[in-house]
């Protein structure tokens, strides 16, 4: 690219002042080529901060290992940055947005001294799409560059789309600057870390960490957190959501949109499988994005749903053949590793990949790895980046600039107790409800007591821009304005059987519950009233291979206690109450509805089956 031929004088004017205060000794145009992609891998694995697999086994792709003190998101470390910190609200840091150019100008001074800072032009969504955004992020990391290049579509095409139009401006930097003749190390960062949102300006300064989402600005800060409030300021949804397509026998086609906060399977979800009966009956998902939705509505009054990403980034622990194939096939070639172990023949390995660990295996952070150490051998939160067109399942229409109609939102959380495996909500501001209350117990010692339910409302807690009773406000409003809103359900496939075990066989079989929730949307299958929504019964769903699941352990996944739903709606006071100067009066009234609506007779609500 050619800086002479860019045409966007403010872009010219702040890459200059981004330069002058930053001071890197070179400045690069990507202009996001094969070529380009090519000589910058190979420039970094001679930096030593890539290392090429075996491309007999894993051809055109790379391994990373981070610093371990920089391994994931730093939520302590995010700032929402606006004028008043009521509009940040009480779940997100904020700090002035003048002091916090004050504290950060000291640190950028200087940071790219002895580096290259790279210019990224991309775009979140289908290029010239009206339902995408330009972003243009400046950073020294090139590994940076090079999944920028997989998760977004990056260079001269989304400059050309820019014109002299408006971008979100993303300064990206390690930190780490070098002296003349310093040596560099392959993961540099820094200890004090800035992750900090302007939105007001539409900017983002991320300072101090190489990794992930506190690295590629497109996809946690621009896509979520600058798009949110951009999306509540402009009549649109920017969501934390996989997007689906089903297809019907017969070819028909439904879309949906999920949110499950982290550890429930998400990108699972996004490329089920079905059971090999319903696949035999013409019954299949594919898949159109595993993380982002950007949600607008169309001329005919439907909501139209795109992926802003063109990649996955996702953890690598637990991603195996059985739980998903089509990840697998997505990961066999032109993927970046980050933080997986390496096998003796320079392949990769991570838990859960095989049962047991193959011998010679150097952990993540390059050391010989002992199984019987007790550690594992690749970092818990270690990622793969790979491109989504590899994905065997994509939707034929995952790059349709207009986005896929939407039929239903699905929210969900890792419930071991209380909540059923399915039902749906009455209507669109009970659906509301019941996705600011959905909750997710922890799996991690490290995210506290174990087994405890964390309220994440709409899977975006960490990612809202903005105040979150604002956005329950946004949603709320924007339900108002739909002639025929997408249907909302709550699904849970991790409850428990008293003595612990799993009651729902999960993963591909969710494709029955997926199925019910299609019918539903078609005015097709039948449901029973519930005290906190429509549910199916065990008639209403499609147990063709899965005879041997009883009609008796149906009753235990989808009944209802009252004791438990009334301690379960009395714990959402504990959200409400820090959210109270914003919260929405339609949900104390709706908590109440459904508090008082658990004690009418069960043969009341389940005599009566519905169409609707
Ligand atoms: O991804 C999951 N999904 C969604 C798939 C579309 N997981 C893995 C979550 C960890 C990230 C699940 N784990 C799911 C699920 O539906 N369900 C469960 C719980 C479960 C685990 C094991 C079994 C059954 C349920 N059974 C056996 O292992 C035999
Ligand atoms: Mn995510």
């Amino acid at each position: 690219m050619v800086k002479e031929l860019v045409k966007n004088r403010a872009l010219l004017r702040w890459v200059n002042e981004v330069a002058s205060v930053c001071r890197p000794d070179t400045i690069v145009w990507c202009e996001g080529t094969d070529a380009e992609y090519a000589r910058l891998t190979e420039q970094l694995v001679a930096q030593g901060t890539l290392h090429r697999l075996n491309p007999a086994k894993r051809p055109n792709s790379f391994a990373a290992f981070s610093d371990p003190s920089d391994t994931a998101r730093v939520e302590n470390r995010t700032f929402i940055c606006t004028t008043r910190k009521q509009d940040a609200g009480p779940t997100n840091n904020w700090v002035e947005p003048g002091e916090m150019r004050r504290t950060l100008q000291p640190l950028l001074e200087g940071c790219m001294r002895g580096r290259t800072m790279y210019v990224v032009p991309f775009s979140m969504g289908p290029l010239g799409s009206p339902l995408s955004q330009i972003g243009v992020q400046l950073t020294d990391s090139g590994y940076a560059v090079a999944n920028m290049r997989i998760m977004t579509r990056m260079g001269q095409p989304a400059l050309d789309v820019l014109g002299d139009g408006d971008f979100v401006k993303c300064l990206h930097t390690v930190g780490a600057p070098l002296r003349p003749g310093q040596a560099d190390v392959p993961w540099p960062c820094n200890a004090t870390k800035y992750i900090v949102h302007f939105p007001e300006e539409r900017t983002i300064v991320s300072y101090g960490s190489g990794y992930g989402g506190n690295a590629l600005l497109g996809k946690k800060c621009l896509a979520l957190r600058i798009a949110s409030w951009m999306a509540r300021d402009h009549g649109w949804l920017a969501e934390h959501m996989v997007l689906i397509g089903v297809r019907a026998p017969g070819g028909e086609r439904t879309y949906l949109a999920a949110a499950f906060p982290s550890a429930c399977g998400k990108t699972n979800f996004a490329m089920l499988v079905p059971p090999e009966p319903l696949r035999r009956q013409g019954w299949e998902v594919t898949t159109l994005g595993d993380d982002i939705a950007w949600i607008k509505p169309g001329a005919d009054g439907r909501l139209y749903a795109i992926n802003p990403e063109t990649g996955f980034f996702g953890v690598a622990p637990g991603t195996n053949a059985r739980t998903n194939p089509n990840i697998m096939a997505t990961i066999s070639r032109n993927t970046i590793f980050t933080n997986t172990a390496l096998t003796a023949d320079g392949d990769v390995w991570w838990e859960g990949l095989t049962e047991e660990a193959p011998p010679g295996l150097i952990d993540w952070q390059g050391r010989p790895y002992d199984p019987a150490s007790g550690r594992p051998a690749a970092h818990p939160n270690a990622r793969f980046t790979a491109p989504a067109s590899q994905c065997p399942s994509m939707d034929p229409e995952w790059e349709n600039p207009n986005g896929v109609p939407l039929s239903a939102f699905l929210f969900g959380g890792r419930r071991s107790t209380t909540v059923p495996l399915v039902y749906q909500a009455v209507n669109w501001s009970f659906g509301t409800y019941l996705a600011a209350t959905m909750g997710s117990e922890t799996t991690a010692a490290a995210e506290g007591s174990v087994g405890r339910v964390r309220r994440d409302p709409f899977a975006m807690l960490p990612f809202c821009g903005y105040h979150m009773a604002e956005y329950f406000n946004h949603w709320l409003q924007f339900g108002r304005e739909l002639p025929d809103p997408p249907r909302i359900f709550g699904v849970n496939w991790f409850r428990k059987d008293p003595d612990g075990r799993y009651l729902w066989p999960g993963f591909g079989e969710n494709m029955r519950v997926v199925r019910w929730i299609v019918e539903r949307c078609r005015g097709r299958a039948y449901s029973v009233e519930s005290p906190i929504g429509w549910m199916p019964r065990y008639e209403d769903l499609d147990w063709d291979g899965l005879e041997e699941f009883t009609r008796d352990r149906f009753e235990q996944l989808m009944s209802i206690d009252r004791e438990a739903w009334a301690r379960e709606l009395l714990s959402h006071e504990e959200l409400f109450a820090r959210l109270y100067d914003r919260l929405p009066k339609e949900f104390i009234f709706i908590r109440e509805l459904i508090l008082s609506s658990l004690w009418r007779s069960p043969e009341h609500w389940r005599l009566a089956p519905e169409r609707a």
